[in-house]
């Protein structure tokens, strides 16, 4: 039998992101995201909290950084405020030297401590100001060019020290979940109950193409201006869950699997490695879906210089046989916790959505690595929620066996990928350094390694998993 194998040199560690953990919104000058209005709305996010103090990182950054050491990271991948370094976004605002030391004094410290920063230039966290002079995403022209400009303020006042950029996390998730189901920041969707405004069935194509053609220009600025004396590389995150036929036997079931990993991966990869959008989509969503001109294909395709990848569960997926609706962004299919026997695809968490299945990542590692010419792969995103942490005593939280387990068969399923099938995989962030603000869920819902104790002064304390990450690792890097 092989033996399972990492690089001795392959990039470990953990990922965060700027509204779920720092905290000061209104600090050293500050604005508003769209995230810092969203939560302002009664009944968007499930406890009624928000981003206000969150882990207080911004004033603990040097903690966080001594918790990194100690748990033995390597790499650390955290996310940029947009509105902390230029508050009102655009390209002619003035830009915040106050907010922009705090990335430079959190990076400094991080290599002073022997760790690899990553960062992510955008994470959801979009200029309020930006939103309300022309619409943010859905003005691609004014859009992509303050975008660029960010963009490039970060670029050159860490590019000597930075050497791994990501310019954003999971455009599906703005796409999607910000103008389509309205669940996310600024709360777009199709759904009066839930909005006066938004069109599910056009604004998340264009706020997607918008994503891509700023995301190919930035490269483009990176490429040009930074890397012959940076040698730094970037490229884009994209989540994706795997996919099992709902009924093996159903050759329907089965296609509609692939057509899933092409409305939620390939709408974004395609056109990166391939030039276009896949055929299954604009099938789907004919005119709806925009085309990209000559310029933005030119600026898009080729412009990862790695695949990041965020991933956490698997779903059980059966066709539909009607046709589709205009609101549909599935590509026509239910997405399943049980398969036709009733047997559940994996466990419960606290995600409603989130049921761990280790193979799947395997699979799906294998997938991209296939259909995009084996590109190399940063994981910048695995880990579990577990049901009914936060009401557990904090004893019980400390000894998280289901979410320890969860990493050393997710860990495992990847060695499985780079030894047994050749994936070119160079690096992996888990899902996350510590609780932090979940989104929608609110403080309930814990995804860190690290327990944070909110009403005792944001104070940290590792759990189990934490340990159990550095061992399997230290076991598999090993040559
Ligand atoms: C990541 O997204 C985020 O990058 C991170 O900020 C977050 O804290 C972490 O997950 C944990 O949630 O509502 O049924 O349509 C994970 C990818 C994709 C998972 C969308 C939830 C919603 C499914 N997410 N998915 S549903």
């Amino acid at each position: 039998m092989t033996r399972l194998q990492l690089p001795k040199d392959f990039l470990w560690g953990y990922a965060t992101a700027s509204y779920q953990i720092e905290g000061a919104p209104h600090e050293d000058g500050r604005a508003d995201s769209i995230w810092d209005t969203f939560c302002r709305i009664p009944g968007k996010i499930a406890d009624g909290s928000n981003g206000d103090v969150a882990c207080d990182s911004y004033h603990r950054y040097k903690e966080d950084v001594a918790l990194l050491k100690d748990v033995g990271a390597k790499a650390y991948r955290f996310s940029i405020s947009w509105s902390r370094v230029i508050p009102l976004g655009g390209r002619e605002d003035p830009v915040n030297d106050a907010g922009l030391q705090y990335y430079v004094n959190l990076v400094n410290e991080l290599h002073a401590n022997g760790i690899v920063p990553m960062v992510t230039l955008f994470h959801w966290d979009l200029p309020q100001a930006l939103y309300n002079r022309y619409g943010g995403f859905m003005n691609k022209d004014e859009y992509v060019q303050d975008y660029v400009n960010f963009a490039r303020l970060m670029f050159n006042t860490m590019g000597g020290k930075v050497k791994h950029w990501i310019t954003y996390n999971e455009p599906w998730c703005s796409s999607i979940l910000g103008y389509n189901i309205g669940q996310f920041a600024p709360g777009h969707t199709s759904d009066r109950t839930k909005s006066s405004i938004g069109d599910s069935s056009t604004e998340p194509w264009l706020v997607g193409h918008t994503l891509l053609v700023s995301h190919g220009a930035a490269v483009r600025v990176y490429r040009e201006d930074f890397k012959p004396k940076d040698g730094g590389t970037i490229g884009i995150v994209l989540n994706g869950d795997w996919v099992e036929p709902w009924d093996l036997n159903e050759p329907r079931d089965v296609e509609a699997c692939e057509r899933k990993l092409e409305f939620s991966i390939a709408w974004f990869a395609d056109p990166i490695y391939k030039g276009d959008y896949p055929a299954s989509m604009r099938k789907q969503l004919g005119e709806r879906l925009p085309r990209f001109t000559n310029n933005e294909r030119a600026l898009v395709q080729g412009s990862n210089d790695f695949y990041g990848m965020n991933h956490y569960c698997a779903n059980y997926i059966k066709h539909k046989p009607t046709e589709s609706e205009p609101e549909d962004y599935l590509g026509n299919l239910e997405y399943l916790l049980k398969d036709k026997d009733g047997h559940a695809i994996g466990p419960e968490t606290q995600s409603p959505w989130l049921r761990p299945y280790p193979q799947g990542f395997r699979k799906l590692m294998k997938w991209i690595s296939d259909r995009y010419g084996r590109p190399i792969i940063y994981v910048t995103e695995n880990g579990t929620s577990l049901k009914g942490e936060n009401d557990m005593p904090m004893e019980q939280i400390l000894q998280d066996d289901f979410r320890a387990e969860y990493f050393r068969n997710y860990i495992t399923a990847l060695a499985e990928a780079v030894t047994l099938d050749g994936v070119d995989c160079r690096g992996y962030m888990a899902w996350s350094l510590m609780d932090n603000f979940e989104w929608a869920e609110g403080y309930e819902t814990r995804f860190g390694v690290t327990y944070v104790d909110y009403e005792g002064g944001q104070k940290r304390y590792p759990k189990k998993s934490a340990r159990v990450i550095a061992e399997v690792f230290t076991s598999f890097c090993q040559s």
